[in-house]
């Protein structure tokens, strides 16, 4: 019989690829499964316990929070700061940054950035969401205060990113710099397994993901690129299939197990975009280039860029190398 590897046992074999490997990281994405078990339990009874529909508030962004953003927060939360591996994390629900500062965190030297459930609008409808995570060395000494700083670092800087699709499956994708794994949950037996090995995107894809709605508010560029795609040429096989959920992590895992672009342009509605460079783009980017695809804001690499803020967004190009640069150079050629 195949030997089914677990993720616990992966992390462990895997732990000498760590450049500095105490096991602290090793633990941490422990805990990450942990929170993620308990959160997917959650949503597969989520129309039996009451926990569907809005929690009444808003988060920092003016979004109406649903509930299960709201628990899913505090499960990662609450699982992280039980632990002691990190000293502070950024959520897309909380509007500042928490500080873990109790003993047990003192010499801890990582922080966590994520969004515990991306794609809340597709909650209520039984639509795929999932939970996005980045993970950093601090930059202050252990000891010292964690700051803004530690937790505006360059995408380039993580350790670690990767997210939990809660799907037809569920399944946890991650990777720490060296290939992007992907492991499918058992729930009769509660452990998530290595069923998507050494992942990486198709050379050639056929799949464009963008909210067309939106059309009239794109750049040139994007609108031109969108015709482009719409045309017929059998040679690189367009018209290409056009597929869009709205949960930016469903798209992402679709597109790079099948070949595709993802694009969340600038628009009068959203001027930079709406994905958030800290919980959504730079982990997405850094496991697309980890996969062998491309991640641009149309013309910079999105590890690139220097945070400025905390729930700061950015337009963001995600998938096949070929594609996104050929979207690239329809913007180069429409600035
Ligand atoms: P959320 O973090 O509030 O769920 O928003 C992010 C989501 C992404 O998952 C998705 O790709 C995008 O927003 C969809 O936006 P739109 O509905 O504007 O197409
Ligand atoms: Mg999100």
């Amino acid at each position: 019989m195949e030997r089914h590897i677990t993720l616990g046992e992966f992390i462990i074999e895997n732990q000498k690829d760590f450049p500095y490997a105490k096991g602290e990281l090793s633990a941490l994405l422990s805990s990450i499964r942990l929170a993620g078990k308990v959160v997917n339990q959650a949503i597969n009874k989520a129309g039996l316990s009451e926990i569907l529909g809005k929690a009444g508030n808003e988060n920092v962004q003016g979004e109406d929070q649903a509930k299960l953003d709201v628990m899913a927060n505090d499960v990662f939360i609450e699982t992280l700061r039980n632990r002691g591996e990190i000293c502070g994390i950024a959520s897309e629900e909380l509007e500042d940054y928490l500080i873990f500062d109790e003993d047990m965190h003192k010499d801890a030297k990582y922080i966590v950035l994520m969004d515990p459930l991306d794609g809340s609008s597709n909650i209520d409808v039984d639509i795929t969401v999932g939970t996005i995570f980045s993970i950093y060395r601090r930059i202050s000494k252990p000891g010292e205060s964690v700051n803004k700083e530690d937790f505006l670092q360059p995408g380039e800087n993580q350790v670690a990113a990767g997210y939990i699709i809660y799907g037809t499956s569920t399944i946890l994708v991650y990777t720490t710099g060296n290939g992007v794994n992907g492991f499918t949950f058992d729930p009769g037996i509660g452990s998530f397994f290595l069923s998507h090995p050494e992942i990486k995107f198709p050379d050639h894809g056929k799949i464009y993901s963008v909210n067309e709605g939106n059309y009239v508010h794109f750049p040139t560029g994007v609108k031109k690129y969108i015709k482009w795609v719409q045309e017929i040429d059998e040679k690189d096989g367009r018209p290409y299939t056009s597929r869009y959920t709205g949960s930016l992590v469903a798209d992402f895992h679709r597109n790079m197990l099948l070949g595709g672009i993802y694009l969340y342009p600038t628009g009068t509605t959203s001027p930079k975009g709406k994905l958030r460079l800290l919980y959504e783009c730079n982990p997405m980017a850094f496991l697309t280039e980890q996969a062998g695809g491309k991640c641009t804001d149309g013309f910079t690499r999105i590890l690139e860029l220097k945070p400025t803020e905390l729930h700061e967004r950015v337009p963001f190009f995600c998938g096949n190398k070929e594609m996104v640069e050929k979207a690239e150079e329809f913007m180069r050629d429409n600035q």
